[in-house]
């Protein structure tokens, strides 16, 4: 009988083919062939209808029985090809090579730099405040001993909103309100931004500050030479030198400029292979912040007696730390956002 000798050759013939398709895209292509909705299968079948009714149903069952082979020849082939497949992947991946490390954040120079000076004030007992960065023209100015008018405003030239609010020009507005809302003793330090209207390739628009007091009773200059030493070299180490330059500030009385001696030269003025010290300008000095013992008019305006009450106070930029502390020769570092810069402080 024809039919059933051509369905019986099929499984022959699909294995010959298949020990010729060595990809899963020509293996697909002899499915279709063989087991399609027009393949060979099929089409055999489209003749079942001439059989006579007794022939069917022996033609029937070995077509399913041919059908059921040649998916199972198929199924394997399949199998077969998948895992040569993976193996081949397997052979080009190379379990010994180092992970691939996920991308780290970093904490921002300025972010660091606070976050020390804080952790040096903390641990000697100073609390941390925080306050707003627009201002009223009382806290800012009037309350810290310049009047309307007063010179020392223009030495900070100011952003302002309205004629009495602005941006703060220092984080003094914060202690002038810490001290409002507290008697003393206490002892305060306020970090954050601070704005002027200032541009250049050493002066940015914002900044971040750092300002300190302590307030007391006999609260002596002493004091204030004492902790600052300490603060410092906490700060730029323990061999760290520090003078202390008469200056002026409008909110301090006595007032006076610290100095570190220059941590990139050690002080010397030179590098050891000769070279001039850029960032002392060869005196083994830098500039580093200004302090004071706090002005009388600044007791008063706060409600303080300055007959038993007195202070001291400091203020400083952490940029400018950050510069010295990590060798960063150029103000806009900070401001810039660069990864490559930002991905060095970790
Ligand atoms: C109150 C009373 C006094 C804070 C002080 C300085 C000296 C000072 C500058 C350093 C570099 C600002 O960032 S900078 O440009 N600051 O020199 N600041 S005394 O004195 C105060 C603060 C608050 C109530």
């Amino acid at each position: 009988m024809d039919l059933l000798n051509e369905l019986e050759s099929l499984v022959p013939e699909l294995e010959r083919g298949i020990g010729q398709a060595f990809s899963l895209a020509e293996l697909e292509e002899l499915r279709v062939t063989f087991l399609g909705r027009k393949g060979r299968l099929a089409q055999i079948m489209t003749r079942l209808p001439s059989l006579s009714p007794e022939e069917r149903p022996a033609v029937g069952q070995k077509a399913n029985a041919i059908k059921n082979s040649l998916t199972e020849i198929f199924d394997a082939r399949k199998a077969a090809l998948e895992a040569e497949k993976e193996a081949a992947q397997l052979a080009r991946f190379d379990a010994s090579l180092p992970g691939r490390a996920p991308w780290g954040g970093s904490l921002h120079p300025t972010t660091l730099v606070q976050e020390e000076i804080c952790g040096i004030f903390q641990k000697l007992g100073y609390d941390i405040a925080v306050g707003p960065e627009v201002e009223n023209d009382y806290y800012n100015f009037e309350a810290l001993n310049m009047p309307p008018e007063h010179p020392a405003r223009d030495m900070q030239d100011t952003l302002y909103i309205t004629e009495k609010v602005l941006m703060r020009t220092h984080t003094s507005p914060m202690q002038v309100r810490t001290m409002l809302a507290r008697k003393p003793p206490l002892a305060v330090v306020v970090p954050g931004k601070v704005y002027r209207r200032d541009s250049d390739l050493t002066h940015t628009p914002m900044f971040h500050q750092v300002e300190g007091l302590m307030v007391g009773e006999n609260v002596s200059f002493a004091h204030l030479r004492g902790t600052l030493t300490a603060f410092l070299r906490g700060v730029f180490g323990a061999k760290t030198q520090v003078r202390f330059r008469p200056s002026f500030f409008p909110f301090t009385e006595p007032s006076a400029e610290v100095d570190i001696s220059c941590c990139m030269c050690g002080g010397k003025g030179h590098h050891s292979n000769g070279e001039p010290c850029r960032v002392c300008k060869t005196t083994g000095w830098v500039e580093i912040l200004g302090c004071g013992m706090i002005d009388p008019a600044v007791f008063e305006a706060v409600g303080y007696d300055p007959k038993t009450i007195s202070g001291f106070a400091f203020g400083l930029g952490m940029e400018r730390i950050a510069m010295l502390k990590y060798g960063i020769g150029d103000l806009r570092m900070f401001f810039e956002n660069d990864v490559r810069f930002l991905s060095q402080f970790v």
